[in-house]
């Protein structure tokens, strides 16, 4: 039978998705079950809610004495640059995703770690890949350095399954809109400040042209989807680090109109900067169903579900005066 997991690190945790997934493992796991990691502090709330550690990934000692320590068999994975940061600090992206995730893999192959989740991107894809409902097993051919690491981390991942028997799962996320934490240095970020500008300002200035077309998924599916993945039967897994997921795909137009219809009069202009050529390169609408037919991915959000979601939870947050101004 297969190893079950009963003690987890996570890296990465003061990101937009590690802030939230460490919260759910908590909530499955146990409190002190889950020691969450970072370069920086997260927030209070992660912080203060169970085990938490300084640790720089790139630094495979400090790492590999922490997951000693705390006796992890688990490893989840979220330390990254993403697409724009690393667009401004390629070197620093290659050093941070690339030798962090070979830090955790050779660890996990060392330790005998149960599992490691190792996300993936839709920026693995590039200009050559078809647009719309780009296939799981497709032309690949990044142009970020985050695509770049992606790729290949995905491969190293894979390579670790087949000559280790090393399980490593990892999907590759599309756009993730949430209302916690901000995300940071992405290109679909624009998605989430939408609602914030929304609540707070009535306007909103994007980063990318008003047709601008992507795939994204609502927080709740997020987890849903890394945790069901984590779950599932080895046995059933014919793909591993690079699962194709989705939920929905909008342009910022039709963004901006959904969130009209809840805040009339919501002005966006569109100013597009260099993060419209890494949009551009990427796919419009994603085909998952290796997801759903291997470990029944199935998302429950669709655009008009989140923009109610997204602005109920914002708008008790601006009364509450935690949302900034
Ligand atoms: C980014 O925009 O860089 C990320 C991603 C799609 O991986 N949100």
């Amino acid at each position: 039978m297969a190893k079950e997991t009963k003690r987890v690190l996570m890296t990465g945790a003061a990101g937009q998705i590690g802030s939230e997934l460490a919260q759910a493992l908590r909530a499955k796991y146990g409190r002190d079950n889950v020691l969450v990691t970072d370069v920086v502090r997260p927030p209070a709330v992660l912080a203060e809610s169970g085990p938490f550690e300084l640790v720089d990934v790139t630094n495979r000692s400090a790492l590999d004495g922490l997951i000693g320590k705390f006796g992890a068999d688990t490893v989840y994975h979220l330390a990254a640059l993403l697409s724009a940061t690393g667009e401004k600090n390629p070197q620093k992206a290659w050093d941070v995703n690339m030798n962090g995730l070979y830090n955790i893999l050779e660890i996990g192959r060392a330790r005998g770690l149960v599992r490691i989740f190792s996300p993936s991107s839709i920026a693995v894809f590039g200009p050559s890949t078809p647009r719309e409902r780009t296939p799981q097993d497709t032309v690949l051919g990044p142009s970020t350095m985050y695509g770049v690491t992606k790729v290949a981390g995905e491969l190293l991942a894979d390579y670790y399954v087949r000559k280790y028997g090393l399980d490593v799962r990892g999907c590759r996320y599309p756009g993730i809109i949430s209302h916690l934490t901000l995300p940071g240095g992405g290109t679909t970020d624009y998605a989430v400040a939408i609602y914030y500008e929304a609540v707070k300002h009535g306007r909103y200035t994007c980063f990318l042209r008003e047709d601008t077309r992507l795939p994204m998924m609502y927080m709740p599916d997020c987890l849903k989807c890394t945790l069901d993945l984590m779950d599932a039967d080895f046995a059933r897994l014919s793909y591993h680090a690079g699962f194709n997921v989705t939920a929905m795909s909008f342009s910022a137009g039709e963004l901006a109109a959904e969130i009209r219809k809840h805040v009339p009069g919501f002005e966006v202009r569109y100013e597009p900067d260099f993060r419209q050529a890494i949009a551009d390169s990427w796919p419009a609408s994603i085909d998952d169903s290796a997801a759903r037919a291997e470990w029944d991915w199935k998302p429950d959000y669709d655009l008009a579900a989140m923009t109610v979601d997204m602005l109920a939870a914002l708008r008790a947050r601006y009364a509450a005066g935690t949302l900034g101004v």
